[in-house]
């Protein structure tokens, strides 16, 4: 053999057993040490055998020192690549950054919610103020106070949860105005939202607990002008510009003369659709001149005062603003349907 071949040889032992020798290091420490041991410029063993390339002839030179710098490349890689796995065992529990982040949860109002907070902010800009009271309530607040005996036809319209003898869930937040007259002397403006009952079906159209808005203003010499324009001007603000605006004359107990009032319809702008049942018009709400029997029944001289009152559903709002066709979906919590609003 060769001095060449001889060191060759050696060469390659020191690749297998350096190899072998890193593979089965314990930590980081042996690794150093193995790092001096094998590719160590003093000491070394791969330097012990180029130190012998003097016995070699020039020609023969180039072969061991390639194959040398061949066995030091492969074994620094090899220390290299076992001391960064110590590196990351010793930096604690692995973390993969190219994981894509967790995406936060957004909490958000409900679209009923939304309607509500937006009618109560124009309201606040005209002089109302925003009111709550009791859902629970007396048939005689609910209805009697309201111009509305049992047994008169429009109460067939309010069937209602008993909960006791004369106890009831309100089928209209309008209780809430009568306590205030009676706490309160003119003038007032309110707005009174909040959850109301009826005993209806559960259906597309139908729910049996709902969200209402109502409204109640009253002072010396309140006209009808005043109302048309106090609902014209909430209207302009809450469908924006200058929609066409309608008043219908219509019938309720505590109202008199009463009109439901009609928007251009959103959807369509006037030209009929299933929304607007083909009519180009959307009914938003109902409203009318405070009843004097109402202001008698709640404490307020029907001789001196006038006023106006009106009420909404905002949920029927909604559904109108956003294209829903059941009104269901807005009261279950489903949040497939919930998240797209917030
Ligand atoms: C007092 C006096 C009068 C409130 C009124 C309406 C007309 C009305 C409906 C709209 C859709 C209820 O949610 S809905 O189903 N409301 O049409 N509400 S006038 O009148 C009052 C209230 C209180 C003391």
């Amino acid at each position: 053999m060769s001095i060449v071949e001889e060191l060759i040889e050696q060469l390659r032992e020191i690749q297998r057993e350096g190899e072998a020798a890193v593979a089965a290091a314990g930590g980081a420490q042996e690794l150093e040490a193995l790092r001096v041991e094998y590719v160590g410029r003093k000491g070394g063993r791969l330097t012990a055998v180029l130190r012998r390339l003097g016995e070699l002839g020039q020609d023969e030179r180039p072969a061991v020192g390639a194959e040398a710098n061949r066995v030091k490349d492969a074994l620094s890689a090899l220390l290299d690549q076992r001391e960064a796995g110590f590196a990351v065992a010793r930096s604690g529990p692995r973390v993969d950054l190219t994981l894509p982040g967790r995406e936060r949860w957004k909490g958000g109002l409900h679209p009923v919610t939304q309607v509500v907070e937006e009618i109560c902010d124009i309201f606040r800009d005209l002089g109302f103020t925003r009111v709550a009271g009791p859902e629970v309530e007396t048939v005689e607040y609910n209805f009697s106070k309201l111009n509305t005996p049992l047994d008169h036809p429009a109460a067939d319209m309010h069937d209602t949860f008993y909960l006791d003898d004369g106890i009831v869930l309100r089928t209209h937040t309008s209780p809430v105005q009568a306590h205030v007259m009676e706490q309160f002397q003119p003038p007032v403006r309110v707005v009174v939202p909040g959850a109301v009952y009826r005993r209806d079906p559960f259906d597309a159209s139908h729910a049996p607990a709902f969200e209402q808005l109502e409204g109640l203003a009253v002072d010396e010499g309140i006209t009808f002008a005043d109302f048309k324009a106090t609902i014209t001007a909430f209207i302009h603000r809450f469908f924006g510009g200058a929609v066409p605006v309608r008043f219908r004359p219509s019938f309720f107990p505590f109202t008199e003369p009463s009109a439901e009032v009609d928007v251009r319809c959103q959807i369509c702008g006037g030209g009929g659709c299933a929304a607007c049942k083909h009519t180009g018009w959307m009914e938003i709400m109902g409203s009318g001149m405070v009843h004097p029997n109402v202001f008698a029944n709640c404490g307020y001289d029907p001789e001196k005062y006038t006023g106006y009152a009106f009420g909404m559903g905002p949920g029927r709002i909604a559904m109108q603003r956003y294209g829903v066709t059941d009104i269901r979906l807005l009261y279950e919590g489903d949040m497939r349907f919930l998240g797209q609003f917030s």
